[in-house]
């Protein structure tokens, strides 16, 4: 009782007479000052940003041409979102962007993270592109260019055009060389304004959750068989992708892809288990980023699939391991490894009952994530450059009547995330920036609008914009480029 009194007048919500003394006390001029604790300074150059997708904000899915995607349909689909919610209009980013632009430019970041929607670009997935659809992301460009924010342009994030899920999509090889005639095309037209670009955004969210658990849009539940060719067929549109982006490019670019890495760390630092660590790492991203940075796939991988794995070809396996300028990783949880005696060497710990999560019940609290995935990925496979292309924390945010979103949550996953990217970057791992996930709250795919990832509120309503706690919070970590 005694204490919550305390607390009460601390924070001055509530006049509780009983609490005065306290108030009194709190008020007196002798106390000390309290210093902050000693700044940890990224490094001179590292680059700060935010991250969004297209589908995730725009709205506007009928405007200026764009044709449906299979997202459009799922979403539509009774009983397969929250609440049958649709993004429709979401965050109306397409006509609202300037606004957001600003938001951008007050909080001093120097990067952006977008996606192109397919869809907008070639409404029936290949064929004749719609001029219209690209214009918008002139625009934007445009509007980034005069607040001196440079792009990073992602040109899949789930968004496929509803035509070639019609004939099959991603179990289709003909969709992975649409996506490169798709990409060439794009790049011929943005390079000269894009220097950085990522083909394809988290493969396991749109090949497993599309086509294996139903989770996703296209929402199909296939046979094995069928979900391990469509994977095989995702990295391969990834491969044709970057030499496309290469070959039609306008000036020197770089090229990467952002994966949500399933990560795993040490449960604790002893030799075996960094060891168990790293082969976990390797050998649970083997369909995806091992593939794709070793060319190819690990004899367990295939011997467990038996008849189920993939056909594919050792020209193909060439072009899925097309070399990549930079590795963007999607970072939000990851889980603890153990040395077993079993073929794979290692075991993933089973999660305690307690595990702390955000909002979204699949996103456990782990800050060290982000020294170990980061780290491990340059230690095994020798990469040079890495951005963190996603990283953040659904909240159950309240907007509160005097008009502020305290989210203290998010404020302290995002400083005990940073200290550890922090420890990481001063060991030499070698991360450039960090794309914070997201500007906006935005359409959370099938959680619809229940859970907001934004440090920046959105009234769906009105649309109103309301920076939360957390963008000052991370306003005041660009400004002195430091996490304190
Ligand atoms: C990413 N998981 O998705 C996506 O790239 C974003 O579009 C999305 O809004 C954001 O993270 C937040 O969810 C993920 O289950 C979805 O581990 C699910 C998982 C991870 C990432």
């Amino acid at each position: 009782m005694k204490r919550r009194c305390f607390l009460r007048s601390a924070l001055a919500l509530t006049a509780a007479p009983a609490c005065q003394p306290l108030i009194v006390r709190a008020a007196s001029a002798d106390l000390p000052e309290i210093s902050k604790s000693t700044p940890r300074t990224f490094p001179q150059g590292f680059l700060w940003g935010t991250a969004t997708a297209a589908y995730q904000v725009e709205g506007a899915v009928r405007a200026d041409g764009r044709g449906p995607s299979v997202w459009d349909t799922f979403s539509h689909t009774p009983g397969k979102t929250y609440q049958g919610e649709t993004a429709d209009i979401a965050d109306d980013f397409y006509h609202l962007y300037k606004e957001d632009v600003a938001l951008m430019k007050e909080l001093g970041t120097q990067t952006f993270r977008f996606s192109i929607a397919w869809p907008r670009v070639f409404p029936e997935g290949t064929g004749r592109p719609n001029p219209k659809g690209l214009d918008f992301y002139k625009r934007l460009l445009d509007a980034l260019d005069s607040a001196g924010i440079a792009p990073y342009a992602t040109l899949f994030h789930w968004d496929l055009p509803q035509a070639l899920q019609d004939s099959g999509g991603w179990t289709n090889i003909a969709t992975s060389h649409a996506f490169a005639d798709y990409a060439a095309y794009v790049a011929s037209q943005l390079s000269d304004r894009i220097q950085h670009w990522m083909t394809i955004n988290e493969f396991d969210s749109f090949i497993d959750a599309g086509y294996a658990t139903g989770e996703s849009a296209p929402g199909l539940k296939l046979p094995r068989k069928d979900v391990m060719q469509a994977r095989h067929y995702a990295v391969l549109a990834h491969g044709l992708a970057v030499q496309a982006i290469r070959a039609a490019a306008k000036q020197s670019i770089k090229v990467g892809l952002a994966e949500d890495i399933s990560g795993a760390m040490p449960a604790i630092q002893d030799a075996a288990h960094i060891r168990a660590a790293e082969l976990a790492i390797r050998e649970i991203n083997a369909q995806y980023i091992t593939v794709i940075l070793e060319g190819r796939y690990t004899d367990l991988y295939l011997r467990n699939l038996g008849a189920d794995a993939p056909h594919f070809t050792p020209e193909e396996l060439k072009v899925i391991s097309s070399p990549i300028d930079f590795l963007g990783i999607n970072v939000y949880t990851t889980q603890e490894a153990s040395p077993a005696d079993t073929p794979e060497g290692f075991a993933i710990i089973p999660r305690p009952a307690s595990y702390p999560h955000a909002s979204s019940n699949w996103l456990f609290v782990t800050p060290q994530a982000l020294y170990w995935t980061p780290k491990l990925v340059s230690q095994i496979w020798g990469v040079k450059e890495i951005y963190i292309t996603e990283n953040g924390y659904s909240s159950e945010d309240i907007l509160r009547p005097d008009g502020r979103v305290l989210d203290t949550d998010r404020i302290d996953y995002l400083r005990n995330y940073l200290l550890e990217l922090h420890r990481g970057v001063s060991e030499g791992v070698p991360v450039r920036g960090y794309f914070l996930w997201s500007l906006l709250d935005n359409y959370e795919w099938s959680d619809g609008f229940s859970k907001r990832f934004g440090i920046t509120y959105v009234d769906f309503k009105t649309q109103k914009r309301t920076p939360k706690l957390s963008y000052d919070f991370y306003k005041d970590l660009i400004h002195t480029n430091s996490v304190v």
